[in-house]
């Protein structure tokens, strides 16, 4: 999606939700709904992504050695849908009903996707290094919609080139929807922490051109 149509939608959403946030990250921006889930529907759906999907921690090969990621994750998506990240190749679990119930009001308001890789944070010693979701199957401008549940944690953003920093704290019932520019100029991290964090699950919905 080109950034003039991301502009678009993601005033329009701004418009239903006056508490929104428009964070420029140039040449694109990024849009925080704080309060896009209820907090008893971003209870509910925590527990149920908890209790039902399946979980997994795989390892990743950094400077010659297997380590496991700082977190478990779960890929659901369209039947067919494959997603190549770090090496791994991930084949989709089916969708639920409250999953897809979320992709459809997303649907509605204009984002389209086929697919969410899912992160659970266990606590601060949980966290994801700096990266941008820039692999060719997303395609040349992807857009993702982030939806947070449970324990608030920082997202941080650094521009490629250049010294910009940006970051935002996302709380339990928020979206985020970042513009496709972004994953070219600006990479992001969910940082560990040293405090004692409770739990965090984030949905990054994406649009996987499994063809590419
Ligand atoms: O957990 C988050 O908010 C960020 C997740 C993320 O960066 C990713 O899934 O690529």
């Amino acid at each position: 999606m080109d950034e003039k149509r991301f502009r678009q939608l993601a005033e329009r959403l701004a418009h239903q939700y006056p508490d929104s946030v428009t964070l420029p990250l140039p040449p694109g921006c990024a849009v925080l709904v704080p309060d896009w889930l209820t907090p008893g529907k971003a209870e509910t759906l925590m527990a149920h992504c908890l209790d039902t999907l399946e979980w997994d921690q795989p390892s990743v090969r950094l400077f010659g050695r297997q380590y496991p990621i700082p977190r478990r994750h779960a890929f659901i998506g369209d039947a067919g849908v494959r997603y190549r990240w770090s090496g791994l190749e991930q084949h989709p679990q089916p969708w639920t009903a409250p999953l897809k119930d979320v992709r459809d009001r997303l649907f509605e308001a204009g984002f389209a996707f086929n697919s969410i890789l899912i992160n659970h944070y266990r606590s601060g010693a949980d966290g994801m290094g700096w990266h941008a979701d820039n692999e060719r199957e997303l395609g040349d401008s992807p857009v993702v919609a982030t939806i947070s549940l449970g324990q608030p944690r920082r997202l941080s953003f650094r521009v490629r080139q250049g010294a910009g920093r940006e970051v935002l704290e996302l709380p339990s019932g928020s979206l985020l929807l970042t513009s496709g520019a972004v994953q070219h100029h600006w990479q992001h991290q969910v940082a560990k922490s040293r405090r004692p964090l409770a739990g965090r699950i984030s949905l990054t919905f994406r649009y996987i051109h499994s063809n590419l």
